[in-house]
Parts: C-alpha cells; sequence; structure tokens
C-alpha cells in the first residue's frame, strides 16, 4: 500500500475497463483523489497558478492564458501524484513494465477564457514512438458543457498518425495543430471534481471556451509514455521525463529527475 493514500485511491484497472480502453480510446475514472487529496492539490496548484499568471487576455496565446507547465517541481501533492500515484499503475497496466512520465501541466480554462482548443491528437504535438503515450485529466473542478469540458471521438484513436504539414514558421511559433474531424460524433467528457479521464495519444479531441460566468475550469494534464519513448520529430532522442516504472535504455532518462 503506499504512503499517499490518504490523497488517492488507488485501484488496478478491471479486464473490462481494459477492452473499453482499447475499444473507445478512453476511460473516465471517478473519485480517483480523494477530497483531501483534491483540496491539497488544487491550493498548491492555486499558489502557482496566482505567482505566475495574470487574468485571461484575448490576446495572448493558450500556452499564456492557459498553461502552467511543470507544475510537479511547485507542488508535492502534485509531484507525488505524478511519480507514485495510482495513474502509475495504471499507466504500466496499458503501456507495459517500463513508463516515464512525459509532460505534467495545469490545464486551466478559468471563468471568461472563451477560447476554444480545436480537434488534434497529442501525439500530433511532440510525436513520440512507440505510440502508446497516454494523456491523463484529473478535473480540480466539476467539468461540463458549460465551463469547456473536453469533448473526444470514441474510437478514433484507431486513425492513427495523423500528420498536419507545419511551416518552419509556424512550428517555431508554436501554433495550434488543427486537424478534420466529425463534429457529430463528439462526446462531452462531463467530469467532477477528482476524477480523471484517460485517453490514447491518437485520441481526436477538443474543447469550447468557458462561458461560464461564476466557474473555472481547472484541470490536471499529465502524460505518460514507455520508458523507451523517443521524440520522433527531434531525430529520434529520448524524451526526457522522470521513470516513474521498471528500467529505461536510457541513461539520460534514469538520472532525470531521480532526486526529485
Ligand atoms: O484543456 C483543454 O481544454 C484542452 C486541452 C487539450 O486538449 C490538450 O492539452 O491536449
Amino acid at each position: 500500500m503506499s504512503k499517499h493514500t490518504g490523497l488517492f485511491n488507488y485501484r488496478p484497472l478491471t479486464t473490462e475497463e481494459l477492452d473499453e480502453y482499447g475499444g473507445k480510446g478512453y476511460l473516465i475514472l471517478k473519485n480517483i483523489l480523494t477530497e483531501k487529496g483534491l483540496q491539497q492539490m488544487k491550493e498548491e496548484a492555486m499558489q502557482a497558478w496566482n505567482a505566475e499568471k495574470e487574468s485571461f487576455d484575448p490576446s495572448k496565446t493558450w500556452l499564456q492564458n492557459s498553461l502552467l507547465v511543470n507544475i510537479h517541481h511547485r507542488s508535492t501533492a502534485i509531484k507525488a501524484y505524478y511519480f507514485e500515484g495510482p495513474l502509475v499503475d495504471i499507466a504500466s497496466q496499458l503501456i507495459g513494465p517500463n513508463v516515464k512520465g512525459a509532460t505534467s501541466q495545469l490545464t486551466f480554462k478559468m471563468r471568461g477564457n472563451t477560447k476554444p482548443f480545436g480537434w488534434h491528437q497529442d501525439n500530433g504535438y511532440g510525436e513520440l514512438e512507440p505510440y502508446n503515450a497516454l494523456t491523463t485529466l484529473t478535473a480540480l473542478d466539476d467539468t461540463d458543457r458549460g465551463n469547456g469540458c473536453l469533448w473526444l471521438i470514441p474510437g478514433s484513436h484507431k486513425g492513427g498518425q495523423i500528420r498536419v504539414h507545419q511551416t518552419e514558421e509556424q512550428k517555431k511559433s508554436n501554433s495550434e495543430i488543427i486537424v478534420q474531424a466529425d463534429d457529430s460524433k463528439a462526446i462531452p467528457m462531463e467530469m467532477e471534481a477528482g476524477d480523471a479521464l484517460i485517453f490514447n495519444c491518437w485520441m481526436l479531441h477538443k474543447s469550447d471556451g468557458n462561458f461560464s460566468k461564476d466557474r473555472d475550469r481547472r484541470i490536471l494534464f499529465l502524460r505518460y509514455a514507455d520508458a523507451n519513448a523517443v521524440e520522433v520529430y527531434n531525430n529520434r532522442k529520448p524524451r526526457l521525463g522522470k521513470l516513474v516504472k521498471g528500467s529505461t535504455l536510457f541513461e539520460e532518462v534514469a538520472h532525470f529527475e531521480a532526486d526529485l
């Protein structure tokens, strides 16, 4: 039993859930955070957010308005969740025995942030190979259509990697990679605070703006990958992220954040 049981609820995925993930490409896990874990993560996340971010400005980019990267450097509860929480064993069930963290960030769409985020695959941004990386979104607020929840197309991960041509200028400016998708097949991923959504790296997803007057939509975004995953777009160099399970062929990954 882990030392963080007071903050998180640990359980393995059932055989039915594994089948469902294979078929639909996503799962919602109820109550992965305890009430105490939720409160502590929210509090620490907000301290970091308020120290760094100003209110929504439509002239700013998505990165400036909505993202705070490497949040595990600034919150002990989030670091524990990323490195030793229930998602680690779940990621290992879906990826295999060797797993590393690939991204940690706050993805906050505060009230008044009405910018949508177009259809994309997370493996479209920074393509990793092998193609079994997964995204997890842990809800720190209740999220629904009113405050800009995520939408996805069940089964769309089966279409594989979609490559969108970008000019060098677009790449440099981190411009959005928007793909074509059939809106009529999309379903909203409504969640309660403390739930987590996990999905395949090829899942097509998007979100609308937060049009609520009085509700924020705060989400913790964590991505996990095979411990030997490489960055296809970066001369196949290994993605640097802490090894959270098993072993890796890459020294630089074995040492990355090893003392954190
Ligand atoms: O937070 C959102 O609304 C969209 C985020 C998203 O799709 C992503 O970061 O991949």
